[in-house]
Parts: structure tokens; sequence; C-alpha cells
């Protein structure tokens, strides 16, 4: 438990490198047909830092208009690429109870790039947890409590961690500070990619 958050499990290198190549080239091949995209901000249209995709029958995206999960890429008009058997079977491994997912966000941070404070709740479902998977740099991780003044402890997110928010821990506030340049040769040009695989919707 981190934080008290009984529902955080933190599963370090749970792919190892020949996964987490086989993950990538998978990813590659998603990006390829729904390219990453810059999202804004809703209201100021400020540009993220991040760059996304995502697979599955729901993606996430944010524009001028909001944030919300919708089924076709925001650019290209087609529908996001299936979501691949090493994901399916991820989450059936580590979240067996739940509802299948139906959305995995794709995000890229090139160095430079972070995610500020955030809960994650535009799912209509709060019981199926978060899960994510990190490849290529290493993050610095800070996660809190459900209320944006709670206390926050940090962490590092390495290539091939997984990480599962459910419980009390989905919806803690949580983001991404820094990317930790030069800690991985997984990715060429460095970098972080980070997957999470979402249940959107109440069964
Ligand atoms: C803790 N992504 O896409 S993943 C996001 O590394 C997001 O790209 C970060 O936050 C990233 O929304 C962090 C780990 C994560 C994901 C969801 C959570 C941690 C979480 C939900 C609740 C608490
Ligand atoms: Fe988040």
């Amino acid at each position: 438990p981190i934080n008290g958050q009984t529902g955080l499990a933190y599963l370090p290198e749970y792919f190892d490198r020949k996964a987490q190549e086989d993950l990538l080239e998978t990813i590659r091949a998603i990006v390829a047909e729904a390219p990453l995209f810059q999202p804004v901000m809703p209201r100021t249209g400020k540009p993220f830092s991040v760059k996304m995709s995502n697979c599955g029958p729901l993606g996430w995206v944010s524009d001028i208009n909001g944030y919300r999960y919708q089924p076709a890429h925001p650019v290209t008009g087609r529908p996001w690429p299936a979501m691949p058997e090493a994901l399916t079977g991820l989450w059936a491994a580590l979240a067996p109870e739940a509802s299948p997912p139906q959305a995995c966000l794709i995000n890229f941070y090139e160095p430079g790039a972070r995610m500020g404070l955030h809960q994650d709740r535009d799912e209509d479902m709060f019981t199926a947890p978060v899960i994510s998977v990190s490849l290529g740099d290493t993050a610095t991780f800070r996660v809190g409590g459900t209320a944006r003044k709670d206390p926050t402890r940090s962490f590092r997110l390495a290539s091939g961690d997984v990480v599962v928010l459910g419980g009390d821990a989905r919806l803690a506030y949580h983001g991404i500070d820094r990317i930790l340049p030069g800690t991985s040769t997984l990715l060429k040009n460095g970098g972080r990619i980070n997957l999470t695989l979402r249940r959107v919707t109440a069964d």
C-alpha cells in the first residue's frame, strides 16, 4: 500500500526486455494506423506536452470542447485500431473480475514533457481498475489522495513496469513530473510511452 491506498499495486519489471520489444512493435503498428495527435486543454486550447493515440473500441481525447471518450480518431475520423492480445491478456491476468477493457490510451512523452496532477474520472465506471504500462525512459510519477490537497509521494516508473490502480487508488490524484533522459535503450530516440487500459462504460 502506498499512501494507505490498498488499491495501488506496483509491479516492477512485469515485462522483460523481449516482451517490451514485442509490445513496442505492436504499439508502433497501432500508431502507424492511428497517428499520435496533439491534445489541447478544454476552453484555453493550450497544447498538452504529451502526444496521444488510442486503441480499442473507445479512445480518450481532449480538445477545446472538453475531455471525452469517442469511437474514432479526432484527425483521421477512422475507428481506433483493435486492442492487441498482449493488452487484453494483461487485463485478464491482473483484473480477472472486471469487465473487459474498452480503451487503451497511448501517451508519448518526449524528454521535457510532463503531465500535471489530475484525477481520471471521465469513465462511467470506477469499480474497474486502470492498468498502466511504462515503456522507454524512466519517469518520476507522483500520486496523492482523492483530494487535491492530500500529501503526495513520488516514485519512479521504469520500462516494463506495470501499475494497477484499483479500489481507493482509482480516484487518486496523480501526474508525471519529469522524464529522466537516457535511462532506457528501448526507444531509439529516447522518450517514454505509457499505456493505460480502461473500462469506460458501466456494464
Ligand atoms: C493513479 N498517465 O493517462 S499512468 C493518464 O504515465 C495518466 O502517462 C500517466 O495519468 C502516465 O491519465 C500515469 C499511471 C496511472 C494511471 C491512472 C491512475 C496512475 C493512476 C489513476 C488513479 C491513480
Ligand atoms: Fe491519469
